[in-house]
């Protein structure tokens, strides 16, 4: 399988953490490309008429996407644990990585908006309204991360992804100082080889 994908990328971090923790990896070819929507790469607009990343080909040609599809794609691929679970912790999950994806949608546009967007172009106020969905959204994983105890689903994968984001592009939001707890559990799943192995460089 081929994977594009860029180390910064914190949606393709979520496919690169799942095909670590689902032991794929030395299945899976990655390809780092640059890509932003005044940038597109050209072997990947070959692939992905979106031209985003990630992007998985797979063994029989299909080409899938995006994060989520590819995800869920790969847990079917091996026999342990799932990491979408079948039981009745699933809609739990897919509403939490629901919710890490929208984070990343609004950090990833401010990330566009206040450093590709040309400096006259720039618009405070819509960058405000993305900071609040982000502060939100973290809010919501600061009170509910307590009871995720030792679990690892596709859901704390997306919370190892925007937290991670956050120290890459924007350290200066300092998320850890109003919920401690976040700060903690992140830590903790700082330490799996399959988050540490994917930290954005
Ligand atoms: N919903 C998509 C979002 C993917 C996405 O926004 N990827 C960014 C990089 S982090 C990208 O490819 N941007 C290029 C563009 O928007 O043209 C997913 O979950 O995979």
């Amino acid at each position: 399988m081929r994977l594009w994908h860029n180390p910064a990328s914190p949606f393709a971090r979520k496919v690169r953490i799942v095909s670590r923790e689902a032991g794929l990896l030395a299945r899976i070819q990655e390809i780092s490309v640059a890509v932003s929507p005044v940038n597109p790469n050209a072997d990947l607009a070959a692939h992905n008429p979106l031209v985003k990343i990630p992007a998985l080909q797979t063994d029989d040609g299909k080409v899938l996407y995006d994060s989520s599809v590819i995800c869920e794609y790969l847990d079917t691929l091996h026999s342990g644990a799932h990491l979408i679970p079948a039981d009745a912790s699933r809609w739990d999950a897919l509403r939490l990585q629901s919710l890490c994806d929208g984070i990343l949608d609004a950090a990833v546009l401010c990330r566009y908006e206040t450093f590709v967007r040309p400096e006259k172009y720039r618009w405070d106020d819509w960058v405000k309204g993305q900071f609040a969905k982000i502060r939100n959204g973290l809010d919501a994983l600061a009170a509910e991360s307590p009871a995720w105890g030792e679990r690892f689903s596709i859901g704390q994968i997306g919370a190892a992804c925007v937290l991670g984001y956050l120290d890459f592009r924007f350290v200066d939001e300092n998320w850890r100082q109003p919920r401690p707890q976040l700060a903690k559990w992140y830590e903790a799943a700082r330490q799996r080889a399959a988050v540490a192995a994917t930290i954005p460089a």
